[in-house]
C-alpha cells in the first residue's frame, strides 16, 4: 500500500479526532467511512458530556445545500452561526470574542471557536448563503455517551442508523435518498485519482455524485469536496490540475490581502505585529504583502508598514507621533507602540486577594493559595497567607528586625497582644486612618497600608530608595517591568506561575481557579462589571489614565469564584479600579453612583491611603 493510501485510510476510515461536514451533506465521522445525507432537517452533528458539562453542535442545511444554521452549546452557553453572524447568548458579537468558556477568532480564511474547558474546537468557512465546510475537533477520549452524525464512541455507526438517530424533530423538513445520476466532472476527476485512492475510488466517486446532484452550478457546494480529496491525496500531479478541471477557483481575499494555501492562521497586525509562535498553526489564509502588517485600526482590509501604525489607548486611536499625557507620565505613539516617560507618581505594590500589581506596575494573578513573601528588604519582610476557603487573604505578617506585627480578623497584633490605637515601637508607628485602614511607617525604609475588612488588602509604598535589593511578589523597584518576575533563585521567569511559586513558603490550600466554575455568577459578573467600560459611566474620567481591561477581567474572576456574596465581590472589584485611579489623583465619586451597591464600594475607598 502506498503512503498516500495509508494516510487516506487513516483519515477517511479509521479513528480521528476530527469530524467534518462539507458540501451539500457529506459527513466524515470521527470513526468509520464518510457518507452522504441530503436533508434540510436539523441534525445533531455531535453531542456528549464531559465532567457534567454538556457539549453539542447541531446543524441545519438550507435549500442551497449550505449550512444555514449551526448551534454550538458549551456548558449551557449557546453560540449561533447564522447569516454570517456569530450570536452568543442572543447577542451578536464581533471577533475576536473572548468569553470565560470560549474564544472565537478569525483563523486564516476560517473562523474558529475554541473551548477553554476541553481541547474542543469548531471551525467553519463562511461563504455567500451559508457555511460550506465545518469541522469539530476533540483532542481527548471520546465520551461514552457521544451521539450525532459524527458517530459514537468505538463504533463505526451504520449510515442509516446515524442519520435516523441524529435527526431532530421538525415536521416541515425532508430527508431524501440520494439520486443515482452520473456527473461528468466527478467522472473526470476520479479518473485521475485512481492511483491515489485505489479501492476507495468508487466510494468517493459516489459521494461526489451525491454531493453535486442538483448543485451542478454551485461552486460553494462542490468545491470543498474536490479540495478535500485533492488535499488528502496531496500528489503534486493532482494539485496541479484539480482546480482547472473542476473550475474551482482559489478563495479570494478582501482588500490588500493575498491568498496563501498554507500560511499563518494569525497574521501580523498593528495591534499584534508579532503573533505568538504558539498560535502559528498553518492553514489556508489571507496575508499581507511582504514587510507590511494588517491595519486593524482602520476600516477595510488594508496593509501598511508597521512604522505607520497608529496606537490605541482606552478605546481612542492616536496617529504615529501623537502624544498623550496623564498626570504621571507622557507617552508618544511610535509605529503602533507607546513610548512612555518615567511614571512620576508615587506608586504602590497592591495585593488584593489573588490580584497583584508590582511596584513597577506589572499585573498578574497568583496561582495557588499559599503563604508567600509579598516583599522583603535587607532587614524586613512582609508575608501573606491565604484563607483555606475563598480567595481572600487570611493574614499579613510583618517582620521588622526582631519585631513581628500580625494583621488578621480585623485586628492588629504586636508581639502577641492586640493593639487598638496609635502605637509606637523601636521600628514602627502604627495608626488608624479609619476603622478599617491601618497605616504603618517604619524605620526600615518601608511604609504600607493595610485594609483590614471586609477582606485584607495590602498596599506597600514604593521604597524611598529605589533599588534592586527588594524581592518577592511585588518585584523590585527600578521602573522596569521586564525584570519583575525575578524568582527566588534570581532567574527572571517568563510567566507568573513559576515566579509566584518561587516566593511561596508552603502552607498551600489548593489552586486558584483561572476560569469560571459558576455560570450564574459569570453572567452576573459580565453584566455588572461592564460599568467599568462604559464611555459615559462613572469610571469614564479615569479611562484616559488607566485602561480598564485588567480590572474588568479581574472583576469577573473575582465574582465568578467568590466565596462571599456576588454583590460584595462586585464592590471589591469596582473599588479596586477606583483605588488605582485614586492613586493617580483621579477621584471617582462612588457615592453618587446610580446603584445602591456603589455606596458600599464607596466606603471601601473613602479613606485615601495616600502618603504622596
Ligand atoms: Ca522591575
Amino acid at each position: 500500500m502506498t503512503t498516500q493510501r495509508w494516510i487516506l485510510v487513516f483519515i477517511f476510515s479509521l479513528a480521528s479526532d476530527t469530524c467534518r461536514t462539507f458540501g451539500s451533506g457529506i459527513v466524515q465521522p470521527f470513526k468509520g467511512e464518510s457518507y452522504y445525507v441530503r436533508s434540510d432537517c436539523p441534525f445533531t452533528l455531535t453531542s456528549f458530556t464531559v465532567n457534567r458539562g454538556e457539549y453539542s453542535v447541531t446543524i441545519r442545511r438550507g435549500r442551497n445545500g449550505l449550512l444555514v444554521q449551526v448551534e454550538i452549546i458549551i456548558n449551557k452557553v449557546m453560540t449561533l452561526l447564522q447569516n454570517g453572524h456569530v450570536v452568543v447568548q442572543n447577542k451578536s458579537v464581533s471577533l475576536p470574542y473572548d468569553h470565560t468558556y470560549q474564544h472565537i477568532v478569525k483563523y486564516g480564511i476560517y473562523t474558529k471557536l475554541r473551548s477553554s474547558l476541553l481541547p474542543f474546537t469548531v471551525t467553519w468557512h463562511n461563504v455567500d448563503g451559508g457555511i460550506n465546510s465545518l469541522w469539530v475537533t476533540l483532542e481527548s477520549e471520546l465520551s461514552t455517551d457521544m451521539c450525532g452524525l459524527c458517530g459514537k464512541q468505538n463504533l463505526a455507526g451504520h449510515r442509516h442508523e446515524l442519520i435516523r438517530d441524529s435527526q431532530l424533530h421538525d415536521l416541515r423538513c425532508k430527508t431524501r435518498d440520494p439520486v443515482l445520476q452520473k456527473n461528468h466532472v466527478c467522472s473526470q476527476f476520479f479518473r485521475k485519482t485512481k492511483s491515489c485512492l485505489q479501492d476507495n475510488n468508487s466510494h468517493f466517486h459516489q459521494l461526489c455524485r451525491d454531493n453535486i446532484f442538483g448543485f451542478e452550478n454551485s461552486h460553494e457546494v462542490f468545491c470543498p469536496f474536490f479540495q478535500e480529496v485533492a488535499s488528502q491525496c496531496n500528489q503534486s500531479r493532482i494539485n496541479r490540475f484539480w482546480r482547472r478541471l473542476t473550475r474551482c477557483e482559489k478563495p479570494s481575499c478582501p482588500g490588500d490581502l493575498i491568498y496563501e494555501k498554507k500560511g499563518p492562521a494569525f497574521i501580523p497586525s498593528c495591534s499584534n505585529p508579532d503573533p505568538a509562535p504558539f498560535y502559528q498553526e498553518l492553514t489556508e489564509t489571507c496575508v499581507c504583502p511582504r514587510d507590511k502588517v494588517f491595519n486593524n485600526h482602520a476600516i477595510g482590509h488594508h496593509c501598511i508598514p508597521e512604522s505607520s501604525c497608529s496606537c490605541e489607548f482606552a478605546g481612542k486611536s492616536y496617529g504615529n507621533g501623537e502624544i498623550r499625557s496623564s498626570k504621571c507620565q507622557s507617552c508618544t505613539c511610535h509605529g503602533g507602540k507607546w513610548r512612555c516617560s518615567e511614571n512620576l507618581c508615587h506608586r504602590k505594590c497592591v495585593i488584593e486577594g489573588q490580584f497583584v500589581t508590582t511596584f513597577d506596575g506589572k499585573q498578574y494573578v497568583l496561582p495557588r493559595k499559599c503563604l508567600y513573601v509579598a516583599s522583603k528588604g535587607p532587614n524586613w519582610m512582609i508575608t501573606i497567607q491565604f484563607n483555606q476557603k475563598g480567595l481572600s487573604l487570611r493574614k499579613v505578617m510583618v517582620h521588622l528586625s526582631k519585631e513581628l506585627f500580625v494583621f488578621k480578623n480585623s485586628k492588629v497584633v504586636f508581639e502577641g497582644r492586640e493593639i487598638m490605637e496609635f502605637h509606637q515601637t523601636d521600628h514602627a508607628q502604627v495608626y488608624w486612618l479609619s476603622s478599617m485602614f491601618v497605616q504603618v511607617h517604619t524605620t526600615c525604609g518601608i511604609h504600607f497600608q493595610i485594609q483590614l475588612s471586609p477582606e485584607i488588602q495590602l498596599f506597600i509604598d514604593t521604597p524611598d530608595k529605589s533599588n534592586d535589593k527588594i524581592k518577592g511578589l511585588c518585584g523590585n523597584s527600578n521602573s522596569d517591568t521586564t525584570d519583575d518576575f525575578t524568582a527566588n533563585s534570581g532567574i527572571i521567569e517568563n510567566s507568573a506561575q513559576p515566579f509566584a511559586l518561587s516566593w511561596s513558603l508552603g502552607h498551600c490550600h489548593g489552586n486558584i481557579p483561572s476560569n469560571c466554575t459558576n455560570r450564574e455568577n459569570e453572567n452576573y459578573a459580565h453584566e455588572k462589571c461592564a460599568v467599568l467600560h462604559q464611555p459615559t459611566g462613572m469610571f469614564a474620567k479615569c479611562h484616559p489614565h488607566i485602561p480598564t481591561d485588567y480590572y474588568y477581567t479581574a472583576c469577573i474572576q473575582r465574582i465568578c469564584n467568590t466565596g462571599r456574596s456576588r454583590r460584595e465581590a462586585l464592590c471589591i472589584g469596582l473599588a479596586s479600579y477606583a483605588k488605582a485611579c485614586d492613586g493617580l489623583g483621579v477621584v471617582i465619586e462612588l457615592h453618587n453612583g446610580p446603584h445602591a451597591y456603589m455606596v458600599a464600594s464607596a466606603s471601601f475607598i473613602s479613606i485615601r491611603p495616600s502618603t504622596s
